[in-house]
């Protein structure tokens, strides 16, 4: 990697010095030859299908993704595993569905949501040598269930296979509003401990519901209570002001130390986990952003996850490492424009459609749940191009064990395939079948979409968001090809396939 490259300049001097200064040579790909790659998992917050240049989007530009996309391999029919964040994210890191932990989108105390003695993602990569940090949105939980925000804040991403972290520790509408790195909060005074409390108001702090007039935001009653930052949140909160965040920070502080990491990493294969808490509520985008885009605070959040993707991309070439990294920008379900506040994302949006062609957006059991942007760039590996293979992320893991040359223990991810090869843009056909979560379970077989019954229609809390969820009591197919946008059920016309599909689903549960 570059570092040793510079570090030593004459072949016979660099392996001595090589030997010294590392005891000994990286770790090596699957192949044996070439040095592991540096891997950067982009994934940002609630971003849709049409939220980017490169898919259509039409009220924002996003040079830096688009760069990406123009340079590396878009793809147009990749998922994430559920539509919504904890559920994707758990999926991710396990390779196993959520529906297995009836994983559900978590409040801000819940405990680590992952049990430390499962496999993940950061951990199997370790194992082949990888350095291993996460950087950003956690919302996995933390600890084991009694957890002290003043002492050591555990277990959490370090006991599951990260070397480093510094966290968002749920979301940025639920409170805690403060920074974990590793095992601690950052900037706590300790005469002044953090107390949380989901269940009834704790400490002096005002509330939206107590004290709307000091809301920079007008936000619905979940999201009405401990004001921080003038911002009313999700949840109650005493203690812990000097450690309390500034959202217009976000950018510069996180970037600041996802970037920290790859410089520290430079000489070593790392794994970065650059999870953005944008373009999650509430959005407030750095000064610097606003009125960059036509949509207010949601256009303008884009372009600020444009901007500290491009810095990454920056870093990684004054580094010299672009070569040997390879970047994966993706978002962890589909787009959402009203989720609490009132942030004009409705009234801006002009002709911009967040989920392209797609119906629903995140919480959905359509397409756009989970049908989101991904890219992949590996200059001088991954050839330009789009694949239209179905790709779930829930095979990032086994993907990534190929690259890395690790061999999966027949518990270890139990869902993830190996589709290395797709992920490189070798080939062209990916899942045959694809599970999409949501409040039910939908499957895809080719362009085939089945969406199992739910107990009611569309529950109110979806429909007064303007979200269509998909769910029906009866069942619903659909052919992607001839009607991309799921307006035509064909479940009355193909039983014995809506039969053959529900039985796929019941098997994949009883795996
Ligand atoms: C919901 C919140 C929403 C958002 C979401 C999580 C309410 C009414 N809505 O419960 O605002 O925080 O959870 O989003 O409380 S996610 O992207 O992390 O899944
Ligand atoms: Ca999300």
């Amino acid at each position: 990697m570059s570092g040793k490259k510079v570090f030593c300049v004459l072949p016979v001097i660099g392996a001595i010095c090589l030997f010294f200064a590392c005891g000994q040579a990286p770790p090596e790909s699957s192949s044996g030859s070439e040095p592991l790659p540096n891997i950067v998992l982009i994934y940002v917050d609630d971003l849709g299908y049409g939220d980017v240049g490169a898919y259509g989007a039409s009220g924002v530009s996003t040079p830096n993704i688009d760069f990406l996309a123009q340079n590396g391999l878009r793809f147009t029919d990749a998922h994430c595993s559920a539509a919504t964040c904890t559920p994707s994210r758990y999926a991710l890191l396990t390779g196993r569905y959520a529906f297995r932990k009836e994983a559900a989108v978590l409040p801000g105390n819940a405990p680590l949501l992952i049990d430390t003695a499962t496999s993940t993602l950061a951990g199997m990569l370790k194992g082949a040598g990888y350095t291993t940090g996460v950087v950003g949105k956690w919302h996995l939980g933390l600890g084991d269930g009694f957890l002290d925000w003043n002492q050591a804040i555990k277990p959490g991403p370090l006991e599951l296979g990260f070397d480093y972290s510094f966290l968002i520790p749920s979301t940025g509408d639920r409170v805690p509003s403060v920074y974990v790195e590793n095992h601690r909060v950052v900037n706590l005074n300790a005469d002044d401990p953090i107390t949380v409390s989901y269940r009834q108001p704790v400490g002096d702090r005002p509330t939206g519901d107590t004290h709307p007039e000091l809301r920079r935001m007008v936000a619905d009653p979940q999201h009405n209570k401990t004001i921080v930052n003038g911002i009313s949140r999700i949840g109650y909160m005493e203690g812990g002001e000097s450690a309390l965040w500034t959202d217009e920070e976000f950018p510069d502080i996180l970037n600041g130390k996802a970037g920290n990491f790859i410089a520290e990493n430079r000489d070593q294969p790392f794994f970065l986990y650059y999870s953005f808490h944008d373009i999650h509520v509430p959005r407030l985008p750095n000064p610097r952003f606003v009125g960059k885009s036509s949509m207010g605070p949601r256009g303008d959040a884009i372009v600020q996850t444009d901007w500290m993707t491009g810095q990454i991309i920056k870093k990684l070439d004054a580094l010299g490492l672009s070569e040997n990294t390879i970047i994966l920008f993706t978002s962890d379900n589909g787009p959402v424009l009203n989720d609490g506040y009132e942030d004009q994302a409705v009234e801006l949006l002009g002709d911009h459609q967040p989920a392209g062609p797609y119906r629903g957006g995140k919480y959905s059991a359509y397409e756009a749940g989970t049908r989101v942007p991904m890219i992949a760039y590996w200059p001088g590996t991954i050839k330009a191009g789009t694949s239209n293979a179905l790709f779930g992320q829930i095979d990032i893991y086994a993907s990534l064990a190929g690259l890395a040359g690790q061999q999966l223990s027949r518990e270890e991810a139990i869902d993830s395939k190996d589709h290395l090869p797709v992920l490189l843009g070798k080939a062209q056909s990916g899942r045959e079948m694809l599970v999409e979560e949501s409040l039910t379970i939908s499957l895809r077989e080719g362009n085939w979409k089945y969406i199992r019954p739910f107990g009611k229609n569309d529950p109110a809390w979806i429909t007064e968001k303007g979200i269509e969820g998909g769910f029906r009591v009866e069942p619903q197919l659909y052919q992607l090809q001839d009607d991309p946008g799921e307006t035509n059920n064909l479940a009355d016309q193909f039983p014995e396939r809506i039969q053959a599909m529900e039985a796929k689903i019941q098997e994949i549960e009883a795996r």
